[in-house]
């Protein structure tokens, strides 16, 4: 038997447009799904979607023989920037699988471990930024922790340095990315004869596409003149040398340009937000906070961390995951069927129909996580525990084959800069009443948290 799924109820021609709000479109999600349960159906504008959050759904639209990756429409209004680099690739497109064979090599185990020294180098800048500010600044956590992931993945991925800590505004790539981010969403919730009439908006949004794309370039350019480097080569080198070795094909140039604005955009912003919303559980909990400093202090002392020391670190790896369960910062990503079947064995889906898998329900099912789903327990990630949870119940990275490439990369960054933090600084909210609220652009982040930060005494 079909059954029909749930809906909120909706006006002619919009739908449920007026139940979103363009500004906080998964707390908007996360409130229908408090309120309709954990799938319902949304139409807006003509387009219709389902969305899921519960262990038993998730698991189920997880299985990659019935379901795969829905490039859904905000990701295709991101692909004048991004086009068939990775993230926004259609699985039919065959660049994705010769992009996936090439790069891969690179955030696997070899390529993060000689990444190591320049996630610290970059670290080390912003610790030493803060320890000069004093301990009467207020720290902008989330301009600070944008700095860091941005100067990172540049640096580690490209060879390149911002240098975002030595200057007062940001790189303008960063201000073109998150105009474009917040376009490519709201283009969504917009009749497109309404975004096409929008001439300045559109204007906009091609210059913001042109300046990454500028960006990119000059990043190519400036490695073919000086070389290739050799046997230490990194992603960019992949970039441009690699050749699959199933197909022996090459990347195009046009391709490594979307790849570059790709990973600049994937490699920094999810992973700022990782720690931003870590940061925040930490000010909230000081219990937490004194527990992951003691297993700083005891794993490292004074000295700084090598690839070695990563696995004794494992609290602060659970704080992480933990992190990642509340607030995933991509909040959602979307699958639709290979084949006609029934979902749940009784809700008929059809290819090209958009299933969203919404992190932020799921990662709250109280079938999975008990009764206390909105408490922060890092024990929760506890080798043990984890063995104990039920298949695709946590997934914040994705899932399957599309899953995301840098999970190894942002959690070593994450784990490395969170030690180094908790090494060298005793860490307080500027306001104690501090209350979430979470800025969304395609990514989610605590918006407005400050802290100060005081130097520890050092023992050296
Ligand atoms: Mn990442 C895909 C989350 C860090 C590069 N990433 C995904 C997906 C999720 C995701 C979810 C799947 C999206 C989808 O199915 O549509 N990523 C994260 C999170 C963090 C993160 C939560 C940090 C925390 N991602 C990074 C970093 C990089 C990166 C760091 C690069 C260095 N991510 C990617 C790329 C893809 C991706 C590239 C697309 C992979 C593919 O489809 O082949």
């Amino acid at each position: 038997m079909d059954e029909t799924v749930p809906t909120p109820r909706g006006l002619p021609f919009v739908g449920n447009l007026f139940e979103l709000d363009g500004h906080a479109l998964i707390q908007s999600l996360m409130r229908l799904w408090r309120e309709l349960g954990p799938i319902y159906r949304l139409n807006v504008l003509g387009q219709s979607g389902l969305v899921v959050g519960s262990q038993a759904l998730v698991n189920e639209v997880c299985d990659e023989t019935r379901f795969e990756k829905f490039v859904h429409s905000a990701l295709i209004n991101l692909r004048p920037a991004t086009g068939d680099g990775l993230f926004t690739a259609q699985n039919n497109e065959a660049n994705w699988e010769i992009a996936h064979r090439i790069l891969m090599p690179a955030f696997g185990p070899l390529g993060l471990r000689d990444m190591h020294g320049k996630m610290l180098d970059i670290a080390g800048q912003m610790l030493d930024r803060w320890e000069r500010f004093g301990e009467d600044a207020e720290i902008d956590v989330v301009d600070s922790m944008t700095r860091l992931t941005l100067d990172t993945l540049a640096l580690c991925a490209f060879d390149y340095r911002f240098n975002s800590f030595y200057r007062d505004s940001m790189h303008s790539f960063v201000d073109s990315m998150v105009s474009a981010l917040l376009e490519a969403s709201a283009r969504d919730r917009r009749p497109a004869l309404l975004s096409r009439a929008m001439l300045r908006t559109q204007r906009k949004f091609r210059h913001d596409v042109a300046m990454m794309h500028e960006l990119a370039d000059s990043l190519v350019a400036d490695r073919r003149e000086k070389g290739a480097m050799g046997s230490r080569g990194d992603l960019l080198d992949s970039m441009l040398l690699g050749r699959d070795p199933t197909s022996g094909k090459q990347l195009s140039d046009e391709n490594i340009r979307f790849q570059l604005v790709t990973f600049l955009i994937a490699g920094h912003e999810t992973t700022s937000g990782l720690l931003s919303f870590t940061l925040y559980h930490l000010l909230k909990y000081p219990e937490i906070l004194r527990k992951a400093q003691h297993c700083v202090d005891d794993v490292l002392g004074s000295r700084l961390p090598t690839p070695a020391d990563m696995p004794r670190l494992d609290y602060l790896e659970h704080i992480l995951m933990e992190s990642l369960r509340l607030w995933p910062t991509a909040p959602a990503f979307a699958v639709t069927p290979i084949a006609p079947t029934r979902l749940a064995g009784k809700y008929p889906v059809m290819p090209g129909d958009e299933i969203l898998v919404l992190l932020p329900a799921l990662h709250r099912d109280p079938l999975v996580w008990g009764d206390d789903v909105e408490t922060f327990r890092p024990e929760r990630f506890e080798r043990e525990a984890v063995a104990r949870l039920p298949p695709n119940a946590w997934k914040p990275f994705g899932n399957g084959q599309r899953a995301c490439i840098g999970r190894g990369f942002a959690m070593q960054e994450a784990q490395l800069v969170l030690a180094m933090t908790l090494q060298r600084f005793d860490i307080s909210a500027v306001d104690k009443n501090y209350e979430m609220k979470i800025a969304e652009t395609l990514t989610i982040k605590p918006d407005g948290l400050r802290m100060h930060v005081r130097a520890r005494p050092r023992d050296d």
